[in-house]
């Protein structure tokens, strides 16, 4: 399959896809009787509801920006229920993710993870939704913020070179993952190639501490941690591939031993660390929004902590404090709220140290300001010490 793919023209490519995804759709269905696929085909049809009535609702549209960054919003919203319309455009194209190793990665809008999107309860949120003409796949999105129809995924399929708009009403307030989900076992090959992203439903009234008092933050990074699965050739060294189709098979070799070969934020090793390092002030209050779509993680902020979090994300429930580690499990986002007391180079990782330091999960917090003593201090600096006369005290 691999060469025959290489051969095929463009529009070959196209149908090629077009199939693959329709035998996804049917594994999904995983049909031991014919009747349930006719009946999944008759609840899932949308065409003969009633139409919603949103025609007083000011619309607003909103450009989305790259992560770590997000756009700008309001935390306490200032009007009504809106509809909030964004684009995201789907890219297939192939990423640097290491020194030594490259990702026929799939993508929304060009990034890893794809860009945060922010609203507010009660919003609706219109997604214009483009498959450029340049890839391959058929692809579409699952939000888990929204209600219904494999959360838009059976909404919204699109081939290449074919745009959809699918609306829904942010009913639930928290930060929520979305993804590709094309059916079968594309869903977990699209998503460890990069698919998926956020999306935080704040509170109209913003975010509350454990107290129901309104807190608000100076900062939001959003961090979007993917296991990725490279395979490696007869020599040891990282395969390339020239399309994705091409790496598929290798690749799903790699998926099915569920052991990534890299543990990247926001899309490769040192993304968010040396110049791409965040920024923060001392004294500053930083919300970090962490997504894994596909895989459990435990963000850890080395010489802070987490003030407030949601580790499940979800605003309605109260923030746990003081946290040292907090857990975001595979498929959902988390959100954790830290005000910066001392300057200085802080790493925030995933706490698994091995996935951290040898497989990439590594971002870095650069907060400038002066220096507290009283919080800690370096009173004696590292010295030589007379081992003869020293040090006999320390033993039990
Ligand atoms: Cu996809």
């Amino acid at each position: 399959m691999q060469t025959l793919w290489n051969q095929k023209t463009h529009e070959e490519k196209r149908m090629f896809t077009r199939r693959a995804a329709l035998m996804g759709a049917a594994l999904v269905a995983a049909t031991p009787y014919v009747i349930k696929t006719a009946l999944a085909d008759q609840v899932g049809d949308t065409s003969a509801a009633a139409p919603a009535d949103l025609s007083a609702l000011v619309r607003r549209k909103v450009k989305l920006v790259a992560p770590p960054f997000v756009h700008a919003h309001e935390q306490v919203a200032t009007t009504g229920p809106q509809i909030i319309e964004f684009e995201m455009k789907i890219i297939e194209k192939e990423v640097q993710i290491d020194k030594d190793a490259w990702l026929q990665a799939m993508t929304f809008n060009g990034s890893m993870p794809g860009p945060m999107m922010v609203v507010h309860e009660g919003d609706y949120v219109e997604l214009t939704l483009f498959n450029s003409p340049d890839n391959m796949m058929q692809h579409n999105i699952d939000f888990h913020a929204a209600t219904g129809g494999l959360g838009g995924g059976s909404l919204t399929l699109v081939n290449p070179g074919e745009k959809t708009v699918l609306r829904f009403k942010a009913t639930r307030p928290g930060v929520f993952v979305y993804h590709c989900a094309p059916g079968g076992p594309m869903i977990p090959w699209h998503v460890v190639s990069g698919m998926s992203g956020c999306i935080m439903v704040l509170p109209r009234a913003g975010l509350k501490n454990h107290l129901g008092q309104s807190v608000s933050y100076d900062r939001v990074y959003y961090i979007g941690e993917n296991d990725l699965y490279i395979p490696r050739g007869e020599n040891g060294a990282y395969m390339r591939f020239t399309d994705p189709g091409e790496s598929y098979s290798d690749t799903l070799a790699v998926m099915n031993g569920l052991i990534p070969s890299h543990v990247v934020f926001n899309g490769r090793v040192g993304a968010l660390t040396g110049d791409n390092a965040l920024t923060a002030e001392q004294g500053e209050t930083v919300l970090f929004v962490h997504s894994q779509a596909n895989r459990d993680t435990r963000p850890h902020l080395i010489g802070g902590h987490g003030d407030l979090v949601w580790d499940t994300g979800k605003f309605n429930n109260p923030p746990e404090r003081d946290l040292e580690t907090w857990f975001v499990r595979g498929g959902s986002a988390g959100a954790a709220l830290y005000k910066f007391l001392q300057p200085g180079v802080y790493a925030y990782v995933n706490h698994n140290l091995i996935e951290a330091v040898n497989l990439g999960a590594t971002a870095h917090v650069i907060v400038g300001g002066d220096w507290n003593n009283d919080l800690m201090e370096q009173v004696v600096a590292p010295v030589e010490y007379d081992a003869a006369h020293e040090g006999r005290t320390a033993l039990p």
